[in-house]
C-alpha cells in the first residue's frame, strides 16, 4: 500500500517495505571537537542541529519496520584504502591517521570513527564502512539494498554537500528515488547546505526530492 511524502518538487509515493533510511556519517569524527571535521578548520557545533531530526527519523523508521543503514567514512589502520591524494590534501591540524583526542583521525576502530551515541545502530542494522565520500564506492551497500528490493532511500546525515550529495547523486544514477531530509542534514558551511538542497530538487528534481523530518515522520506513521 503506497504512502506519500510531502516533498519538493512534488509529493513522492513510496512503498515502506521497499524503502530504506540511510544515515550518512553521523560520527564523532565529524560532530565532536578533536576529530576530522575540526582538523580541517571547521566549527563542528554547526552539525548538532541535525541530530534530533535524525533521531526522529530513526525512531519512526524503526517503528515502521524500514531497513535502516548507517554509514561511516574511515580507513583501515594501515591506510591501504586511503589514496595519497586524500591523505596529502590541504593543511589540516592533524592528517588522517595521525593521533588526536579521539584516537587516530578517521581510522576504523578508533573512538572518533564511532557513530554518535544518540544515533547508535541497533544489532541487525547494517553499518557500511566506506573509504570515500559516496556510500556505494568500495562498499556492499548496493547488495544490501538489492537483497531487500529497496527502491526508495530516505537520506540524512553529514555533510549535505559532500557525503550526502555524493551518495544521492550515485543512488540517483543507480535508479533509486532519493528523498533528502533537509533538517536532518547539516554542513559546516551553511550556504553550502542550502545550495546543496536546492541543487537536488531543481530542474524537476534532477537528483531527487527534498523534504523535512516532520513530513517524513508523518508519512511513516
Ligand atoms: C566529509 C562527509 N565532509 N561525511 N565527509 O569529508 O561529508
Amino acid at each position: 500500500m503506497p504512502s506519500v511524502i510531502e516533498a519538493q518538487p512534488s509529493p513522492l509515493f513510496f512503498d515502506a517495505s521497499r524503502t530504506a533510511l540511510v544515515i550518512i556519517d553521523m560520527q564523532r569524527d565529524f560532530l565532536e571537537p578533536g576529530g576530522f571535521g575540526e582538523s580541517l578548520g571547521n566549527d563542528v557545533s554547526r552539525l548538532a542541529a541535525a541530530v534530533p531530526p535524525c533521531r526522529a527519523l530513526l525512531d519512526a523508521a524503526r517503528a515502521a519496520g524500514l531497513l535502516v543503514v548507517h554509514t561511516r567514512e574511515g580507513h583501515r589502520p594501515d591506510l591501504s584504502d586511503a589514496p595519497p591524494a586524500k591523505l596529502e590534501r590541504g593543511a589540516p591540524t592533524a592528517r588522517i591517521g595521525e593521533p588526536g583526542p579521539m584516537g587516530r583521525i578517521l581510522i576504523r576502530g578508533e573512538p572518533g570513527h564511532d557513530i554518535i551515541p544518540a544515533l547508535a545502530p541497533l544489532a541487525g542494522e547494517p553499518v557500511v564502512d566506506k573509504p570515500g565520500k559516496g556510500a556505494f564506492y568500495a562498499t556492499d551497500l548496493a547488495d544490501i539494498l538489492s537483497a531487500r528490493a529497496i527502491t526508495t532511500l530516505l537520506v540524512c546525515g553529514v555533510t549535505t554537500e559532500v557525503c550526502v550529495h555524493t551518495t544521492v547523486r550515485e543512488a540517483n544514477d543507480r535508479g533509486y528515488r532519493c528523498v533528502v531530509v533537509a533538517d536532518a542534514c547539516a554542513s559546516y558551511i551553511p550556504e553550502f547546505h542550502e545550495v546543496g538542497l536546492a541543487m537536488i530538487k531543481a530542474q524537476g528534481g534532477i537528483f531527487g526530492w527534498v523534504s523535512d523530518s516532520g513530513r517524513v515522520v508523518a508519512a511513516l506513521w
